[in-house]
């Protein structure tokens, strides 16, 4: 479910400064097969508007702030992502969108397969026909 799909990550910060740590099935319940990371978004862009078949994805805001939206069978949910010490864990169906970047956001992907555009489901009509088969 939508609501289920914040991930709070342990601090190990000190006064030299903060640091996070990601371990597989501590931290990320997938094995990392690929990692990417969107940065210097133009204004008023959105990232996303697709949904995966298989993929398993964290979003991790390292810098600056985005909203993250996604659907699913049960409905529709808004994150603000502006911390790095929280991920959105991204499984199954879901539709995501991604906007109102600030200048400065850094936005990193942790995804459980490497890129395959076969695993897009890129038409929304689509992706409803499929998700309302869930419902
Ligand atoms: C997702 C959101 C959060 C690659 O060649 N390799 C890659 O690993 C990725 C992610 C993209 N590309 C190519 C494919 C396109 O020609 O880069 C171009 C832009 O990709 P796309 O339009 O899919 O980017 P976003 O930001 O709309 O979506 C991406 C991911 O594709 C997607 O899985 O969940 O970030």
């Amino acid at each position: 479910m939508i609501e289920q799909r914040l991930i709070e990550f342990q601090k190990h910060g000190d006064d030299r400064g903060e640091l996070v740590a990601l371990e597989y099935m501590k931290d990320i319940p997938f094995k990392v097969e690929r990692v990417y990371y969107i940065f210097d978004t133009k204004l008023g862009s959105v990232r996303g508007c697709h949904a995966h078949k298989a993929l398993e994805q964290i979003l991790i805001c390292l810098k600056g702030s985005c909203t993250l939206s996604l659907e699913d069978f049960s409905g529709r949910k808004e994150y603000l992502l502006k911390s790095p010490f929280k991920g959105v864990f991204i499984s199954g169906l879901i539709w995501r969108e991604i906007y109102d970047f600030s200048d400065d956001c850094i936005l990193l992907v942790l995804s459980s397969e490497c890129f395959d555009e076969n695993d897009y489901i890129r038409d929304y009509a689509e992706f409803k026909n499929r998700v309302n088969k869930f419902v």
